[in-house]
């Protein structure tokens, strides 16, 4: 049996590490070199494990069961009216008041060829668990390559008709966690439509609409700070970018969703998903009343989260991807973050 401040590390012959604790599969450091061989710890969190286990909560940590937000907690399968707790404006997010972020994962270490060390994470979400129909089994794959490539493969399976949107909450800084903002950080996105917010329901209004001539059009690598400096409506909305992207040319296929790169430290990231959408947030609400890594004060645009996902509040979108999952189906879903410089 795990508990909660369990520490799990996968390294490869690189150098390159991967830390997580039971607690939410939160993954608590990722270490990586750039050119000139000095590594870093690209993602922001904590210092200690006591911390992370007292903190934020969504660092690094696996989101479910709908990671992001469902309008008024509300949704329907079936024909049988589901509602959800309310625990962001008037909205659910990932999972409610009780997610999977904080949930104590089974961890057990699987069987692995030379060139890839792996955990199998696991939770069995009972039947009626953050009110949602059916039992739920979860299996999470945390795997490490010799291309540092961190791959992340969820499954899943329910007893009854439900809805399911699984993901990872990292937040990147490839400068370092605690050494400033990401707003240098260069990011291309493969998508030439996002899912615009308004600002009364505190959500996606249900449009898809082209990125082109508007500050979230990131086909082109460019500064997230334009974005986020800029007077752009939607960027106003959520003081920084806080939206999803659709991707192009979804097809269940894995295929490259994003490429994140700081020009100090030389190094970046590439972000493949079989998903029809990624989530693109700055870390907006940071305020620096907590501590973290390095001793710094965790600062508004401190990193920067890639969430691999369907689209927020898809169980009442007809036209955005289906989220929901029936007995006898397996929900499956890959997200790789590959390191670079
Ligand atoms: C992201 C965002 C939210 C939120 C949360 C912790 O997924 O969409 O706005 O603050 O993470």
């Amino acid at each position: 049996m795990s508990i909660a401040s369990d520490v799990f590390t996968l390294k490869n012959s690189n150098g390159v590490e991967v830390t997580f604790i039971a607690s939410g599969g939160q993954i608590t450091s990722i270490k990586v070199p750039n050119a000139a061989g000095e590594f870093a710890d690209i993602v922001i969190g904590y210092d200690t494990v006591e911390q992370a286990l007292a903190g934020d909560g969504y660092f690094g940590a696996l989101c479910g069961r709908y990671a992001n937000r469902i309008v008024g907690g509300q949704f329907s399968v079936d024909g049988q009216d589901y509602q959800l707790d309310i625990n962001n404006g008037p909205n659910h997010l990932h999972g409610g008041i009780d997610g999977f972020n904080s949930r104590i994962w089974e961890v057990e270490s699987v069987a692995s060829d030379n060139s890839s060390k792996a955990y199998k994470l696991s939770l069995l979400s009972p039947d009626g668990d953050q009110k949602y129909p059916g039992e739920l089994r979860i299996e999470v794959i945390y795997r490490l390559t010799e291309d540092n490539e961190f791959f992340i493969e969820y499954i899943a399976e329910t007893t009854k008709t439900t809805i399911i949107n699984l993901t990872s909450h990292a937040y990147f800084n490839l400068k370092g966690a605690g050494t400033g903002t990401i707003e240098n950080h260069k990011l291309q996105i493969n998508a030439s439509g996002f899912t615009p917010i308004s600002g009364e329901i505190e959500t996606v209004t249900g449009e898809i609409i082209p990125v082109a001539g508007s500050a979230m059009d990131f086909s082109s690598s460019k500064a997230i700070g334009t974005t986020c400096n800029s007077n752009d409506e939607q960027v106003k909305l959520v003081d920084g970018i806080d939206h999803n992207f659709v991707i192009d040319d979804y097809d269940g296929s894995l295929r490259l969703a994003a490429v994140l790169s700081d020009p100090v430290s030389g190094r970046n990231l590439k972000v493949f998903t079989d998903q029809p959408g990624i989530q693109i947030y700055t870390g907006s609400h940071f305020d620096s009343s907590e501590t973290g890594k390095l001793g710094a004060p965790i600062i508004k645009w401190a990193g920067l989260a890639m969430e691999t996902q369907i689209f927020p509040d898809s169980p009442n979108k007809e036209h955005f991807p289906n989220a929901v999952l029936r007995p006898g189906e397996t929900y499956k879903h890959t997200c790789v973050y590959q390191f670079g410089y």
